[in-house]
């Protein structure tokens, strides 16, 4: 299933094929035709999988329709129908039938395009008990092809050809500036926007948390749309410190849905589902409204205004229209749901789809009837969205929708006794180097190599390894003190930071500052009563998984395929990289700003419903913990998510329980190889 490029496809009866596969299971082009079909396995297979007859075969109605060779993006109705449609097979099969739900992927990876299947493969595997402990495949080693510079694939072909079986791989170099030249301004935030950890984090948040499914349970998760909303929030602010670090102004949020768009973006992605390039967007060109039947797709630009004014009322009255007509107050999750907008929002008809077709509309301007046979642009696929600068825009857009919720009378200001922590006072705050500097973060450049040939149809087995550039860091740790005059209890230690000054070097409003506070841990300690020394790692952080999760370290696990299906189990693919923690900051020293708050825990703690084992808990401040409450009773970004009564700047806003610190982040402009890169 891992290698989409390939057919399944292996003679009827032959005893060394991997899957067993029965006529039931032949597509028509290989069943009728009489086209004698080689094993692919022969000789090689020493575990065999016998598929069962299926005791239910699958219509796929719907989903059969999607050609094997198009792309297939959530953001388009008829492919949410299919997905949906393909997602109720995989979950119908009982629990526990292990082998049946095995045949019924089976079936469904022959007989349906492989960006549906996988998709909602990944999903099923997510959501059956039966399955959830069942890693789901990295996405980049399975569709390299949304992640890298097309150029690589024929380089890469080239290698695997020639290169005999077993013999040291020289990896193919990616430059560092391949989409464009430092002649668009907007190309110095490239490696944030092009990084491939940071695009795998956004596909796997949104497989996590879907927008659409026709069971309820697998849409309707804790708090979906508030994280909907805090996690997009997150990246923006990240993104605008960064353009701050690149001596550009934040983003200016998309406001005025008629007007051209500056910033353009050439992806030089190739599709390999479809053999296409993944379509550019030219500078100066605007949204089109939509008219694509094949895509399901029919949206005008006056739909987006009222769906607009609609989400803009309910903010500015605190309440949300039901279907029939009554009102109910408004809340942040519901505001996500509604937004964004997934089956949860409760009247899609008056608020409409404005989030997803924001997607919708950017990435078919360059063929918004179909005119030209053309699919969408990076914008209408998950896995690749954030590449685009217009992405930023368009978020921005949204995000502000939700401050202004949060700046409303609705949202009550948090009171004195809502921030502090009685008894407990942050007397020091600082950060510890690995390089020996106390609060001086270190970044620089590092080569890392990934492995690309799972998505890849090679016969010639054996990695192929592209060697990429991006942001990394020094290992550093927080040292907090902290006195406690009451009695032992706990507290939720809570870490932001954001840059010192705005982008005329002027020092913040705490009302804009607040905004540009990016969450890097929040945790759980005991407080004894007096004297309390706290250290935390930069790698244990809530908000990250390490490099090894992101990139599945393959060196590490040595080239038994157990061993690999081993050391890959547990693995949780959602979470901020690691290596994009820290800001890049600027060689002369960018000042941020560390803050630290120890929080009342009797006010955060969550009692989790049932006791079953936890997975998935590692980034849960971006991605919650798979099948429990979100682990903090406050709001999503607390105590940033909103303005204060009183205070005007972050000093004003400081109680005992927090601290402010001043810190430098300091690039090393220079780049180093990965030590754990294979092919070192
Ligand atoms: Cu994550 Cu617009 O929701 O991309």
């Amino acid at each position: 299933f891992d290698r989409p490029n390939e057919p399944l496809v292996t003679p009827k009866g032959d005893n060394n094929a991997v899957f067993q596969l029965t006529d039931e299971y032949l597509t028509d082009d290989y069943k009728s035709n009489g086209i004698e079909i080689n094993n692919r396995f022969t000789g090689n297979a020493t575990d065999l999988i016998p598929l069962e007859n299926l005791k239910r075969v699958p219509k796929f109605t719907k989903s059969r329709q999607l050609p094997k060779n198009s792309d297939f993006s959530l953001f388009l109705p008829s492919h949410q129908r299919m997905a949906d449609e393909v997602i109720d097979e995989l979950m119908a099969v009982p629990d526990g039938d292990l082998n049946q739900f095995l045949s019924t992927c089976t079936y469904a990876r022959v007989n349906l395009n492989p960006q549906l299947f996988n998709y909602c493969y990944s999903v099923a595997l997510m959501h059956r008990r039966d399955t959830r402990n069942i890693p789901i495949a990295n996405f980049a080693e399975t569709f390299p092809s949304k992640f890298v510079d097309s150029q690589v694939f024929s380089q890469a072909r080239e290698t695997a050809a020639i290169a005999a079986q077993g013999a040291p791989r020289t990896p193919i170099i990616i430059p560092r500036d391949y989409t464009a030249t430092d002649l668009d301004i907007e190309h110095r935030l490239a490696y944030f926007r092009e990084d491939i950890g940071v695009n795998l984090h956004h596909w796997h948040w949104h497989l996590v948390y879907p927008f659409t499914a026709n069971q309820r349970e697998i849409v309707a998760k804790d708090r979906r749309g508030e994280l909907f909303y805090y996690m997009h929030q997150q990246i923006i602010a990240r993104y605008n410190g960064e353009r701050l670090n690149n001596a550009l102004a934040r983003v200016k949020k998309f406001n005025n849905f008629n007007e051209p768009i500056p910033e353009a973006y050439f992806p030089k992605l190739d599709s390999l589902t479809s053999s296409r390039g993944w379509p550019p967007r030219q500078s100066g060109m605007k949204w089109q409204n939509l008219n694509r039947p094949v895509d399901g797709l029919k949206v005008t630009i006056a739909d987006m205004e009222r769906w607009r004014r609609n989400v803009e009322d309910a903010v500015a009255t605190g309440l949300v229209q039901l279907p029939n007509g009554s009102m109910r107050p408004l809340d942040i999750d519901t505001l996500g749901n509604l937004i964004e907008a997934s089956v949860l929002s409760p009247n899609r008809d008056f608020y409409g789809d404005l989030h997803n077709n924001g997607h919708s509309f950017s990435a078919y301007m360059h063929d918004p009837t179909h005119k030209y046979l053309e699919s969408f642009g990076v914008m209408g696929d998950e896995a690749t969205t954030m590449r685009d600068p217009f992405f930023f825009r368009w978020h921005s857009f949204i995000d502000d929708l939700f401050h202004k919720f949060k700046e409303s009378t609705h949202v009550p200001r948090y009171t004195r006794s809502e921030l502090e922590n009685r008894d407990v006072k942050i007397t020091s705050a600082r950060i510890e180097s690995s390089g020996g500097e106390t609060n001086t973060l270190n970044t620089f450049w590092m080569a890392s190599d990934v492995d690309l040939s799972r998505g890849l149809d090679f016969s010639n087995r054996g990695a192929v390894y592209a060697r990429f550039t991006h942001l990394n860091h020094r290992d550093f740790q927080y040292v907090i003190e902290a006195q406690n005059d009451g009695d032992a209890n706990r507290g939720t230690v809570r870490i932001f930071m954001a840059p010192k000054f705005d982008e005329r070097n002027l020092p913040w409003t705490l009302s804009d500052q607040r905004k540009m506070f990016i969450e890097m841990d929040r945790f759980v300690v005991p407080l004894n009563r007096g004297r309390n020394v706290i250290t935390r790692r930069s790698t244990e952080s809530s908000v990250t998984i390490p490099f090894e999760q992101t990139f599945r370290d393959l060196s590490r696990q040595g080239t038994n395929p157990k061993q690999q299906s081993l050391a890959a189990f547990n693995y949780c693919g959602c979470g901020w990289p690691q290596h994009m923690l820290v800001p890049k900051g600027t060689e002369a020293g960018a000042s941020y700003e560390l803050f630290v708050m120890i929080s009342n825990y009797k006010l955060d703690a969550v009692i989790q419903e049932d006791g079953s084992e936890m997975s998935c808990k590692q980034a849960s401040s971006f991605c919650g913990i798979r099948d429990r409450l979100y682990p903090d009773k406050r709001a999503m970004g607390y105590p940033f998510d909103r303005p204060s009564s009183t205070a005007t700047s972050i000093q004003d806003f400081l109680l005992p329980n927090m601290a402010l610190t001043d810190i430098t982040i300091k690039l090393q402009n220079a780049t180093e190889p990965n030590p754990r890169n294979p092919t070192n």
